[in-house]
C-alpha cells in the first residue's frame, strides 16, 4: 500500500474509534417544576436531543437552582448559561425598550392575534430583537403564559380600591409606575419571596397568570382574585449571542426549527394549565373571584394611558418604533 493511503486509512480508522462528542446546552428558568417555562424547556429539549441524534444534550435548571432573574439573565450574557427565560417584568433596568411588555391595556384580548404577533412579529424580532443584543442577550421567542391577575387582601374594582396598596410588582421601573399610576405602593421583590411576604402581611397583594398563583400558592394567603386583563403576562427566550453564532449551521437551524414548533406547543399548553389550575383553586379554597366590566376596566385604562409615553421617554427612539409597529401589527 502506498503510504500516502495507508497515512488516511489509520486516520478514517482512528476518527471511527474517537466517541462522538457530546455538547452540553444548559437552560435556566425563572420558574419552577410544572410551570408554563418547564412545559417549554422540557419540550425544548426533547425535540434537540431527538433531532441532532446524541450530538446534543439539554439541562434543565428551574428557578432556584441558579438565583433570581436577574442572576439567570447575567449568566446568559457571560455565557455560563446557554438558554434561559429572561422576562421583561425583571429585565426592563436591562433592556428599557422590552418595557413595552408592562403597559397595561396595550394588548388585544384575542388570542389568535396575540400568538400571530408573539411568533413572528417583525417589530419585536427585529427592533426589539436589536436592542436584546446590544445588551448580549439573543431573543429567540417570545412566549404569552397568560393573562395577569390580581390577588389581593380586597376586590381592585376601581383605581381608588389601589389607594396605598402595598402590591409585589417584577422590578421593571415601568411596572412600578403602572402601579403608582393607580394610586398603588408597588414593592418589587424577588418571585421566590412572595409568598412569605404575603403571609406575613409585608405586602397586600400580587399580580401574576392563574397557573402561577396556583403553583406557588399565593391563593392561599389572598381573599380575592381580580381579572381586570390588563396585561397578558410575557416572557422571552434568550440565549447567549457568542455561543449561538458559533454553532455550525445545521445546529443554528435545529435551534429556529424548534422555536417554531414551539410556538403553538406553548401558546396552547399555557390555555390549558391556567383553566386547569383556576378550577384547581375553586376546589381548593374558598378566595373569591372577581371580573371587571368593560366600564371597570375602563377607568384604569384612562390611568394607564400616559404611560405609553413615559415609555417612549425610557426606551427612546427605539421604543418609539416598538410602540408605533405593535400597534401596527394588532
Ligand atoms: O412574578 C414573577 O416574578 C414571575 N412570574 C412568573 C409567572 N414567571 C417568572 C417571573 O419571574
Amino acid at each position: 500500500m502506498r503510504p500516502i493511503l495507508a497515512l488516511l486509512l489509520l486516520l478514517a480508522l482512528a476518527g471511527c474509534g474517537q466517541e462522538p462528542q457530546t455538547r452540553q446546552w444548559r437552560f435556566a428558568l425563572e420558574e419552577i417544576e410544572g410551570s408554563v417555562q418547564h412545559a417549554y424547556a422540557k419540550r425544548f429539549k426533547e425535540l434537540v436531543e431527538k433531532r441532532t441524534d446524541g450530538e446534543v444534550e439539554v439541562a434543565i435548571y428551574p428557578y432556584g437552582s441558579l438565583g433570581t432573574s436577574a442572576d439567570v439573565t447575567e449568566q446568559v450574557q457571560n455565557g455560563a448559561v446557554e438558554f434561559a427565560f429572561a422576562s421583561p417584568g425583571h429585565l426592563g433596568a436591562v433592556v428599557p425598550e422590552s418595557q413595552v411588555f408592562s403597559l397595561h391595556f396595550l394588548f388585544p384580548r384575542d388570542e389568535q392575534a396575540l400568538q400571530r404577533v408573539f411568533s413572528e412579529s417583525p417589530t419585536l424580532y427585529g427592533v426589539l430583537g436589536q436592542a436584546y443584543r446590544d445588551k448580549d442577550l439573543a431573543l429567540l421567542a417570545v412566549v404569552h403564559e397568560g393573562w395577569m391577575v390580581w390577588t389581593a387582601d380586597r376586590a381592585l374594582k376601581t383605581p381608588a380600591d389601589f389607594d396605598g396598596l402595598k402590591i409585589r410588582t417584577m422590578v421593571s421601573p415601568l411596572l412600578l409606575e403602572a402601579y403608582r399610576a393607580y394610586g398603588a405602593n408597588p414593592t418589587p421583590m424577588p418571585y421566590g419571596e412572595v409568598y412569605s411576604a404575603l403571609q406575613l402581611n409585608m405586602i397586600d397583594a400580587q399580580v401574576n397568570p392563574v397557573f402561577a398563583i396556583e403553583e406557588m400558592s399565593f391563593y392561599e394567603v389572598q381573599e380575592v382574585m381580580t381579572f381586570a386583563d390588563h396585561l397578558p403576562f410575557v416572557s422571552t427566550v434568550v440565549a447567549n449571542p457568542a455561543f449561538l453564532e458559533g454553532l455550525p449551521r445545521p445546529l443554528r437551524e435545529t435551534v429556529r426549527e424548534v422555536k417554531a414548533r414551539l410556538d403553538d406547543y406553548i401558546f396552547e399548553l399555557q390555555a390549558d394549565y391556567n383553566a386547569e389550575r383556576l378550577a384547581r383553586i375553586r376546589e381548593q379554597g374558598d378566595i373569591e373571584i372577581v371580573r371587571l366590566t368593560a366600564d371597570q376596566r375602563r377607568a384604569f385604562a384612562e390611568r394607564a394611558g400616559p404611560l405609553r409615553q413615559r415609555y417612549v421617554e425610557l426606551a427612546g427612539e427605539r421604543g418609539r418604533r416598538i410602540l408605533e409597529g405593535l400597534e401596527g401589527e394588532f
